[in-house]
């Protein structure tokens, strides 16, 4: 059986949402983000040495790190689910220009707001960086109800994942339209209501 390794509401809430899309049988298993460790005790170094998920484990033992890695390779096991377009085509490339978009400028941009270390003066110019970045998005999303169109893709779970952090440190989407409107409708998503539940994120 395939395993999820995630911690709640971290970045790997976008594989969860992901695999739940697709209709695949999987174990989730955390792995908190503050201790290390799984449930059991297990230092969680010993499963994915760079120490963060999310982190796919195969029916085969094979392990596969990276969640826009890890979100395409989801796809392409239920390509009927149509949450990655088939590789080689425009389209695919589309899918993974918003992939590095969001893991570049918008998940790592949200990493030093989260880091108890650093200095409030950073924090001030990540939060503008960040709104600058979201406020681009928000345009993109002019007429559409997803980011590549004409339909719920793996881009839609992480930009929902990592978009939902704004609320927690000081970075506000209300004034960004579409993107608000985009959250809302992705919230409503039952694989995606599934997956806050498992995570423990809803009642
Ligand atoms: N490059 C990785 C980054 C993953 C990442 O930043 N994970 C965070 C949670 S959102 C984490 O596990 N942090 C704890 C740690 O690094 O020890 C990916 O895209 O999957």
């Amino acid at each position: 059986m395939t395993k999820l390794y995630y911690s709640p509401g971290a970045c790997s809430l976008s594989p969860h949402i992901v695999l739940r899309e697709a209709g695949l049988p999987f174990d989730l298993v955390l792995a908190s983000t503050k201790t290390h460790k799984l449930a059991d005790g297990t230092d969680y170094y010993t499963i994915n040495p760079k120490g963060y998920v999310p982190l796919l484990e195969l029916g085969d033992g094979q392990r596969l790190s990276e969640g826009p890695v890890i979100v395409q390779y989801i796809a392409d096991q239920a390509p009927a689910s149509k949450l990655a377009p088939p590789a080689g085509t425009m389209e695919r490339y589309r899918v993974m220009e918003w992939l590095n978009f969001i893991t570049s400028e918008l998940h790592k941009g949200f990493s030093p707001l989260f880091n108890p270390a650093m200095p409030e003066e950073a924090k001030v110019l990540s939060r503008a960086r960040l709104t600058d970045r979201l406020s681009w998005v928000d345009t993109q999303l002019e007429g559409k109800s997803y980011l590549m169109g004409d339909g719920f893709t793996v881009p839609d779970a992480y930009l929902f994942t990592v978009a939902g952090w704004g609320k927690y440190v000081g970075v506000d989407i209300a004034p960004m339209k579409n993107l608000s409107t985009d959250m809302a409708r992705e919230a409503a998503r039952p694989a995606v209501q599934a997956a806050l539940k498992a995570e423990g994120l809803l009642k």
